[in-house]
């Protein structure tokens, strides 16, 4: 048996958690054009054959401008630990490496594990610049593998996975095979709703937001969750902005969450939201503490 554990490293938005979707054939991370959509470690479980990998998707790295973000790098720092193979992502649009990139690098290079580069996005540029990043990166890095993927349209996913596995150690596996995440249904309610405000509302307000369910009540002769969660923002003007006019944006964000939580959880969803402000939680340890355990 093999098994063994994975961490998707890269800058925001370059599609780590879209990746990480793709692996695991359904959505456990939400995914947005927004940096730092991703607060924490979301674990990815894949059970294949007698292997079984287990990934981490980590907030993308970053400078941290308050206490969450000191937080999400801690997140990054701890699945960096024991780690067997690395998956650092990059743009393909990338027109060299960055200095962000270089730091990275840096930091793969100190570390005592397998390293995979993965290329994403190579649905949007032609294949002469991915050979060009190919070989500016090897000068770099030595890598185990360097492969060109699109996680979005799912191309290049099943020979990543392969690489992967040839460069796994001999190993138990740590979760049962039926386990397909980390993440509770609770959280992924919670992050559902939070992604249709990342991708509903303009720039400023998004990061300032958190989400709280309130409480999931199931009624399984009716197939139905009745969920009440409460949306916190860091100003009143922000929750005119999520509320909307005539209560139209949170109607929006509403809808499209309870849809995806529909389908996540097949049952029939009853959601209730509501908008509250908590004014500076992102600098506030306790507040912190409160959201992101
Ligand atoms: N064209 C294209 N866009 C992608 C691809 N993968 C991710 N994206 C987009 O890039 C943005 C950031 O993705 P996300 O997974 O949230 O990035 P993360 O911050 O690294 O987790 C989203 O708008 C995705 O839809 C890809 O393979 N091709
Ligand atoms: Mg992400």
């Amino acid at each position: 048996m093999k098994s063994g554990f994975i961490t998707i490293l890269g800058r925001p938005n370059v599609g780590k958690s879209t990746l990480l979707n793709a692996i695991a054939g359904q959505k456990i991370a939400i995914t947005s054009n927004k940096p730092q959509t991703t607060r924490t470690a979301i674990k990815a479980i894949i059970t294949q054959g007698d292997s079984q990998l287990i990934f981490t998707d980590t907030p993308g790295i970053h400078k941290p401008k308050n206490k969450l973000g000191e937080k999400m790098k801690e997140t990054i720092e701890d699945a960096e630990e024991g780690v067997d193979v690395i998956l650092f992502l990059i743009d393909a649009n990338d027109a060299s490496i960055s200095d962000a990139n270089k730091k990275i690098i840096e930091k793969i290079k100190s570390i005592n594990s397998s390293r995979i580069l993965v290329i994403n996005k190579v649905d949007s540029v032609k294949k002469e610049h991915i050979l060009e990043l190919i070989k500016l990166y090897s000068e770099e890095c030595d890598f185990n593998a360097i492969i060109p993927i699109s996680a979005l349209k799912d191309d290049g996913v099943k020979r990543l996975m392969k690489e992967i596995i040839k460069l796994l150690p001999e190993g138990p596996f740590y979760y049962s095979e039926d386990e397909f995440t980390d993440q509770t249904e609770r959280q992924i309610v919670e992050e559902t709703i939070r992604e249709k405000c990342l991708r509903l509302l303009d720039e400023e307000v998004p990061h300032g937001i958190a989400v709280e369910v309130i409480s999931m009540k199931k009624r399984p002769r009716k197939k139905l969750y009745d969920i009440d969660a409460t949306i916190y923002c860091e100003k009143k003007s922000h929750k005119g902005i999520i509320i909307g006019k005539n209560g139209i944006t949170l109607k929006r964000i509403g809808e499209r969450a309870r849809q995806d939580i529909e389908k996540m959880l097949d049952y029939q969803v009853n959601l209730q939201l509501w908008v509250k402000v908590k004014e500076g939680w992102r600098d506030d340890p306790n507040k912190l503490k409160e959201f992101y355990k």
